[in-house]
C-alpha cells in the first residue's frame, strides 16, 4: 500500500511540475530539534504567552532571550537529516520548486537549499529594536543577555515571528504565490494549526493542486489531503526520491 502510494506520487512529479513544500517542526524532529505541540513539545513545557509574544518580550526581555539562548544551544548541535537533504536535492531537480518553512532553525539552508521562504524568521538572526537592522548572530552562548546593537547600542530581539505579529509581507506574498501556482503541494511535519501558514495548502488545493501530507499523526489538514503518508519525513521523503530516480532510469 505504502509502496503503491509512493509510486503514484512520484509518477506525478514530472520535471516541469510546479512543486511547493510547506515544512514545520516535524521535519527537524529527527535531527533532535523539539517540536511545539506533540509529545516532548515546547508548548507542553513552556507557555507561549510567556515566551513567544511581543507582550512577553516587553515584560521580560531577559527571560525571553534566555529561552532563545537555550534553544540556540540545542540547535547549534544538530545536523540536517535525510528529509532536509531530499528537499535540497529537489530544489536542484525541479525548475519550479518553492520551499516554504515555518522553522527558524536554519537546517534547510545547512542541507543545501538555497531559495527558502522563512515564514517565521530565523533564530540565527537578530533585529535592532531602534533601527530595524537585521544581522546574523551565531554566538552560542550569547555574549550578553539581552544582546545590544553594535552600531547604536539599542536592544536586539530575535528575528522571529511571535503570536500576534505579522509575517514579513514579501515572504508571505512569495508563499501565497507559490501556493497558488503549484500543482503539487507537500505538507511535511506541521500540525497545520498556526495561521497564516496553515492556510497555504488550502489555497493550493483551491487552485487545483494535489496536497500530499507527510506526518506520523493526523492533522486538521488530513481530511483535505489527496495523499496522507503516516510516517516520518526522514523516511518518506527519501522513499519518494528513490522512486523518482527509478522512474528517471526506466
Ligand atoms: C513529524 C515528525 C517527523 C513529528 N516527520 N512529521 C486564523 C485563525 C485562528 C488564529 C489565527 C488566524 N490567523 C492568525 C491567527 C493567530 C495566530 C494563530 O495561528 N493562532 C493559532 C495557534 C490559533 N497566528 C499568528 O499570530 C501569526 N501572525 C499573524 O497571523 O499576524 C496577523 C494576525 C495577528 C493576530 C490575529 C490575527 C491576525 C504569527 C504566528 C507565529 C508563530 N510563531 C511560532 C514561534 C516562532 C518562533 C520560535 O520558534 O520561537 O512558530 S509558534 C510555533 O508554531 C512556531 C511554528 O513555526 C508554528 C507551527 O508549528 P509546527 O511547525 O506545525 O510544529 P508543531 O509542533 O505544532 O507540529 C509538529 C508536527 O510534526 C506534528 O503534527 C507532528 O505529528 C509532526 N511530526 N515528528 C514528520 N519525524
Amino acid at each position: 500500500m505504502l509502496a503503491e502510494e509512493i509510486k503514484s506520487v512520484a509518477e506525478l512529479m514530472d520535471r516541469d511540475t510546479p512543486i511547493a513544500v510547506l515544512t514545520g517542526a516535524g521535519i527537524s524532529a529527527e535531527s533532535g530539534v523539539p517540536t511545539f505541540r506533540g509529545e516532548g513539545g515546547l508548548w507542553r513545557q513552556f507557555r507561549a504567552e510567556d515566551l513567544a509574544t511581543p507582550e512577553a518580550f516587553q515584560r521580560d526581555s531577559k527571560l525571553v532571550w534566555e529561552w532563545y539562548d537555550w534553544r540556540r544551544g540545542l540547535m547549534a548541535k544538530v545536523k540536517p537529516n535525510p528529509g532536509h537533504q531530499t528537499l535540497a536535492r529537489w530544489e536542484a531537480r525541479f525548475p519550479e520548486f518553492a520551499l516554504i518553512t515555518q522553522n527558524i532553525d536554519g537546517l534547510h539552508a545547512q542541507a543545501g537549499s538555497k531559495r527558502i521562504i522563512e515564514l517565521h524568521g530565523n533564530i540565527w538572526k537578530t533585529r535592532c529594536l531602534a533601527e530595524g537592522q537585521v544581522s546574523d548572530n551565531n554566538d552560542v552562548p550569547l555574549k550578553e543577555i539581552p544582546p545590544r546593537c553594535p552600531s547604536c547600542g539599542a536592544m536586539l530581539r530575535p528575528h522571529v515571528v511571535w503570536f500576534g505579529e505579522s509575517l514579513d509581507a514579501d515572504e508571505l506574498d512569495r508563499a501565497f504565490a507559490a501556493s497558488r501556482r503549484c500543482r503539487l503541494m507537500f505538507v511535511v511535519g506541521t500540525s497545520a494549526v498556526v495561521h497564516p501558514a496553515a492556510s497555504l495548502p488550502v489555497i493550493a488545493a483551491q487552485a487545483g493542486a494535489l496536497v500530499i501530507e507527510i506526518n506520523p499523526d493526523p492533522t486538521p489538514l488530513t481530511a483535505e489531503a489527496d495523499f496522507s503518508f503516516r510516517g516520518k519525513a526522514g523516511d518518506i521523503l527519501p522513499l519518494l526520491d528513490q522512486q523518482l530516480m527509478k522512474i528517471s532510469r526506466d
